[in-house]
């Protein structure tokens, strides 16, 4: 399938030489001709070496290697900076470890590329969706984060830390990405609640979420209360904002102490939307 837009592939990666092929592959089987980075952080494992031999197979390929492991969060950061840099029209977040497959890509592609969505979440949560094979305790910290997101901050998504998902450019551009400070599931979390703000439009399409194919999982008790910390802060703002009628003009917690610049921009996304 060929879209008239430029999607790009925006893939972190730390420690995923078993998958990376195979990813790279499938992706390139649905779209031939589409743009993949991955993000790597000096993969102890070569990752990067082995995108580098991919990237003289398949056109339009390539990786940017970091010094060290600097979070999820900030690889998406790079990476969408780079593809809005090169005239993306929208803007692909990805797994390297296969838990997303490549043959959902073109439907969650077309949803914003043609359908006019900003935001495109592969979903678990809606009919059509699974996770089959995850573990019980994954699928019930699952199901909580959503569930506490959704009450927390007020976002009507079903599965808002999934991170197979498709921006649209413009989108990601009235919301300044630089500025979102979270890495872990809450990165997720933040950028979906940032689009529903700014009055995007946020659609879901069911996906099954495999088992990591091969290698060792990232998950970490960090990347957990670092989600129900921000989350609760988030709720608490956003509570007493609606309560002072004031929810266009209050200043978002930020982890590096930059709140009034996302507090500016959420703000003055909502006027332009
Ligand atoms: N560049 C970069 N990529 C990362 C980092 N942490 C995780 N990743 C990648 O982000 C993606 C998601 O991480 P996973 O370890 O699969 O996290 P998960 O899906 O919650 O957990 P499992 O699937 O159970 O392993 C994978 O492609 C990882 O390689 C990081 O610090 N830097
Ligand atoms: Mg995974």
């Amino acid at each position: 399938m060929i879209y008239t837009g430029r999607p790009f592939v925006v893939i972190p990666t730390y420690n995923e030489a078993g998958n990376i092929s195979e990813a790279i592959r499938r992706i390139k089987r649905q779209l031939p001709e589409i743009d993949i980075l991955v993000v790597d952080d000096s993969s102890p494992d070569g990752t990067a070496d082995v995108v580098r031999s991919l990237a003289e197979i398949y056109p339009n390929v390539e990786v940017i290697q970091r010094a060290g492991k600097l979070g999820l969060g900030s690889a998406y950061r790079l990476g969408f900076g780079v593809g809005l840099e090169r005239g993306a029209t929208s803007l692909v977040e990805m797994d390297a470890d296969l838990s997303h497959e490549p043959e959902s890509l073109p439907q969650l592609i077309r949803a914003v590329e043609e359908e006019g969505a900003d935001l495109c979440i592969g979903s678990r949560y809606v009919r059509g969706g699974a996770s089959p094979g995850l573990k019980t305790y994954r699928l019930l910290l699952s199901r909580a984060g959503n569930l506490y997101a959704a009450l927390s901050l007020g976002i009507d998504i079903k599965d808002a830390t999934s991170g197979f998902r498709v921006y649209s450019a413009e989108v990601l551009r009235k919301l300044d990405v630089d500025t979102v400070s979270a890495d872990g599931y809450a990165f997720q979390i933040e950028m979906a609640f940032r689009v529903q703000a700014a009055h995007g439009r946020v659609v879901e399409r069911p996906i099954i979420f495999r088992n990591r194919h091969l290698g060792a999982s990232k998950m970490s008790f960090r990347v957990v209360t670092e989600a129900i910390f921000l989350c609760t802060v988030w709720g608490i703002q956003d509570r007493v904002a609606r309560l002072t009628g004031n929810r266009d003009n209050y200043t978002h917690y930020h982890k590096d102490g930059s709140a009034s610049v996302v507090k500016a921009i959420v703000h003055s996304a909502r006027r332009q939307g």
